[in-house]
């Protein structure tokens, strides 16, 4: 029987646990010689590349002497929390990294408190030793502080800790020691993580913790084999979360080693391995001997606590740039999303329009991200969070928040989390001259936050939250206080009034963009909504033969983007999202109806 390690490599957002992966499969010689390896290897997927952060988790495997260690690499991202609840079951130990500045952050206690619960043992990992500010002492004390918080048992408490600077590739047990390798932390994986329990000489049970595709077997979920063995050719039995049985035969078994994928006959239990031949395969679905089939426990995750409205797009310039507009289109698509991203719902609306819920706006702005950029075109309405009754009391989300900035700034941010009903916990001057304030504050507060908070620090302000619990309702909430520009017209924006408009607040739109009445292109530096017309006036040619061309300058527009549209726009807006743009409307285009409105609004106040 061979020698397994099972881990998951968890952290608060880029702590470095990525980076550590990649240090772990080349120190290991999993790579074959000029094997050419990118870094951050196992952020594969385009969005993942393209901002440098994990979103999915993702499973390797490497040899360390006469073992296999197989490592699944998590999201540090509070959104994709479900991500990291999912995989936990699947491992026998976890290395939790904190970054040896920053230290504990909200995600750390998220993620550790969900590993303490699973009865895991961390190997604690004090990662980028190597920067200026780094306070290893302090941070190691965070982390004790935290375990015991956290109601940790005394072995849990006995943890290991290793001091590390995964970019440079080493990792070491004492702040004296030498400079090396990833030795010790090789080490420390074998000593301290508890080989897999099970046995491979009783009946199969093993569980889907990850669905993936090929183009020759269609589809493949990587499970980990809990007891028994996985034979290629042999007949099992799948057990959905609801009970539902189907039998079929492993068409293929794929095992892992570093970024490749091997074929292999059979596996047993403790490895993780992927499967081939079940067509209708899911995240949390057992695969069983077929004579004596023993369901394992389907997995939990938290519940969403955010959820956006996904409509057709109706707006004058619908279909113009999408692939895939209607209602069946999109349905099918959120489906398909819901059947591997267990964290996430979908809930059809009528109207053409589906209730998507999530653990924040980016997970729920990369889904939407991935939808535009496969060709799809929709709108979203403005994020809201999930409320549930308990008691007959109306309940909403909180969350932990720390936000760090120059003490300058420490009056400002108290002051605006204070009107978003956030309670400071905690306010601690850091050695770099900035503060670190704790909170607890309702979700509902922190949507369309940032963007204030980045104004108002002017760029230095660091913020940081994670889901707490849910508390009683706690009344309303400040949201944005400036009105939107709105286009009274059909038609492409000229230049020249676009030059005129700047005066009364940010423009979103460039001159040659289309607008229709009814689009926001800019935001008011007023409070209340203000029609305006981007399509008036004298083309820019003109003005530039009468001399004037300094006068007509053109401010760059703030460019709209997904996130930024999720975090702007009010109840009675919509973002129109295609493949090509990201625009912001009125939900009402016509602007009787939209006075009207506004009026009853007022008048109810
Ligand atoms: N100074 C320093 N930087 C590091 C170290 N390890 C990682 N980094 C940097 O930290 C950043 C984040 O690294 P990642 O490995 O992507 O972090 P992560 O924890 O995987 O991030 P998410 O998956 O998005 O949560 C990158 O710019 C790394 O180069 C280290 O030991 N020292
Ligand atoms: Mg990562």
């Amino acid at each position: 029987m061979q020698k397994i390690k099972n881990i998951a490599v968890i952290a608060h957002v880029d702590h470095g646990k990525t980076t550590l992966v990649d240090q772990l499969l080349q120190q290991s010689g999993t790579y074959a010689d000029h094997q050419e390896v990118q870094e951050r290897a196992m952020d594969s997927n385009d969005i993942e590349k393209e901002r440098g952060i994990t979103i999915l988790s993702k499973n390797t495997a490497i040899t360390y002497g006469d073992h296999k260690i197989n490592i699944i690499d998590t999201p540090g991202h509070a959104d994709f929390g479900g991500e990291v609840e999912r995989v936990l079951k699947m491992v026998d130990g976890v290395l939790l990294l904190v970054d040896a500045q920053e230290g504990v952050m909200p995600q750390t206690k998220f993620v550790l408190k969900k590993a303490i619960a699973f009865g895991l043992i961390p190997v604690v990992v004090i990662n980028k030793i190597d920067k200026d500010g780094s306070d290893p002492d302090r941070v190691m004390d965070e982390v004790f502080d935290l375990l015991v918080a956290l109601d940790a048992n005394e072995d849990q408490l006995e943890f290991p800790v290793l001091y590390a600077a995964a970019r440079d590739g080493y990792a070491k047990w004492e702040m004296e020691d030498e400079n090396k390798d990833m030795i010790p932390l090789f080490d420390a994986i074998i000593e301290h993580v508890p080989y897999p329990k099970g046995s491979p000489d009783v009946d199969t049970q093993a569980q889907v913790f990850t669905l993936d595709s090929d183009n020759f077997v269609g589809r493949i979920g990587i499970t980990r084999i809990f007891n028994g063995k996985v034979k290629k050719g042999d007949e099992y039995l799948l057990v959905k979360a609801d009970g539902s049985k189907s039998k079929s035969r492993v068409s293929k078994l794929i095992g892992f080693k570093g970024l490749d994928r091997i074929d292999i006959d059979e596996a047993e239990a403790g490895d993780i391995v992927a499967i081939a031949g079940f067509n209708d395969i899911d995240v949390g679905d057992s695969v069983c001997d077929k004579s004596n089939p023993v369901a394992l426990d389907p997995m939990h995750v938290e519940e969403p606590t955010l959820s956006v409205i996904m409509s057709v797009n109706n707006g004058p310039l619908a279909g113009q740039e999408g692939k895939h507009v209607t209602s069946n289109k999109i349905a099918e698509r959120l489906e398909k999303e819901m059947e591997t991203n267990i964290a996430m719902r979908m809930e059809p609306m009528g109207d053409a329009s589906f209730k998507v819920s999530g653990r924040g706006e980016l997970q729920i702005g990369i889904l939407a991200e991935n939808m535009r950029r496969e060709g799809f075109e929709f709108m979203l309405a403005r994020p809201e969070v999930v409320t549930k009754e308990e008691n007959g009391v109306k309940m909403e989300p909180f969350e932990h928040l720390v936000v760090d900035v120059p003490e300058a700034f420490q009056g400002v941010a108290i002051e605006k989390l204070g009107k978003r009903k956030a309670n400071m916990t905690s306010l601690v001057p850091m050695p770099d001259g900035t503060v670190r304030l704790e909170f607890e504050i309702p979700a509902r507060g922190l949507i369309g936050f940032r963007n204030e908070f980045l104004t108002d620090t002017k760029g230095e302000g660091i913020m940081n939250h994670s889901y707490l619990e849910y508390r009683a309702y706690s009344g309303m909430v400040q949201s944005r206080t400036p009105g939107a520009l709105v286009s009274m017209d059909d038609g492409e924006a000229v230049a020249f009034s676009i030059f005129n408009l700047q005066a009364r607040g940010v423009m979103f739109i460039s001159a040659q963009d289309k607008v229709y009445s009814g689009m926001v292109i800019g935001e008011s530096s007023r409070p209340g909504d203000l029609d305006v017309n981007p399509l008036k006036g004298k083309a820019l040619t003109n003005m530039r033969t009468s001399g004037t061309d300094e006068a007509v300058k053109l401010v760059t527009p703030r460019k709209i983007t997904l996130e930024s549209a999720m975090e702007w726009i009010e109840d009675d807006e919509l973002i129109e999202i295609t493949p090509i743009s990201v625009r912001i409307r009125k939900k009402s285009l016509d602007p009787v109806v939209r006075k009207r409105a506004a009026r009853d609004k007022k008048n109810s106040k």
